[in-house]
């Protein structure tokens, strides 16, 4: 798969796609990706990017011209892109349905917002959608760009090496995951739960499942409408639920969430 990132800081998305999982993908050929400085597709003296807005205000706005250039020259020189992915605050969020949808497509272009924002004519003629990876405030989009490239590539054939691993983040239905353990089975006199070091398979995946019910129910309980639970669960949620003082809920819902201590108690 190729990936063609423009970024006013080429060394910065460098760095983050050097380690690790997609950094080896990249040595073995299996992903093409080519970082792009935007002040190259500028044609001034001093490669300008940016320019104050019309109409006023606080802040820098990114130039039409050298995205618009930046976007041609790839085409040209690797080929149509199926998706130019603008990153962006005022983006639609990140998903893994996103992540899945995009694993399909041979070609991506991503570009990197920096400063207030950019000219509204790059949204419109060359992005073909607009993403944020969440509701909280960075310098640009050169992290989101990282976020994006690596949660898309792990879902590229041969890129994770344990494709286990990635069937199991798959097959977990949108339910948080259960907790792990490893040796040793008593540390500091805190105990990994029995049934775990038991031997007993059947009796490990209906102890872990619950767990990931739980978990769920407890930090994301919007995510139990989707992750298709059965009656079985249902009842254990419904449990939970009724095991939990109203007021605890209450405060839940008003977006206080839980203390850890109130994540811990289950009892
Ligand atoms: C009040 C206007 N600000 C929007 C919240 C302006 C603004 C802030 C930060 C414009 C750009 C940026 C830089 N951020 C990104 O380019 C960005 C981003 C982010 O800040 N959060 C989550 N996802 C993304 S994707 C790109």
């Amino acid at each position: 798969m190729r990936f063609d990132i423009v970024t006013i800081f080429p060394e910065m998305v460098e760095s983050g796609l050097a380690a690790g999982v997609v950094g080896r993908a990249r040595q073995s050929g299996l992903l093409d990706i080519v970082v792009h400085n935007l002040r190259d597709f500028t044609t001034d003296r001093h490669r300008v990017v940016d320019d104050v807005p019309f109409g006023g205000g606080p802040g820098m706005v990114l130039k039409p011209e050298p995205l618009f250039a930046a976007a041609e020259a790839i085409a040209e020189r690797r080929g149509p892109a199926d998706a130019v992915l603008l990153m962006s605050p005022a983006g639609k969020p990140f998903t893994q349905a996103d992540a899945k949808r995009l694993s399909y497509l041979e070609h991506l272009v991503v570009l990197c917002g920096r400063y207030e924002g950019i000219d509204e004519r790059v949204r419109e003629h060359v992005a073909t959608e607009e993403i944020s990876i969440g509701d909280y405030v960075l310098s640009g989009g050169e992290m989101p760009a990282l976020v994006v490239v690596d949660a898309v590539s792990r879902l590229v054939p041969g890129v994770v090496g344990d494709a286990q691993s990635v069937e199991a983040d798959s097959f977990t239905r949108g339910l948080l995951d259960h907790p792990h353990y490893t040796r040793p089975a008593e540390f500091r006199g805190h105990r990994v739960p029995d049934v775990l070091v038991s031997g007993h398979h059947g009796e490990i995946r209906k102890w872990r499942q619950r767990e990931a019910v739980r978990r769920t129910a407890q930090r994301r309980p919007e995510l139990l409408a989707g992750a298709g639970l059965d009656a079985d669960e249902h009842a254990f949620v419904r449990e939970l639920r009724d095991s939990v003082p109203a007021c605890a809920q209450a405060k839940a819902s008003a977006g206080e969430g839980c203390s850890p201590a109130r994540i811990k108690g289950s009892e």
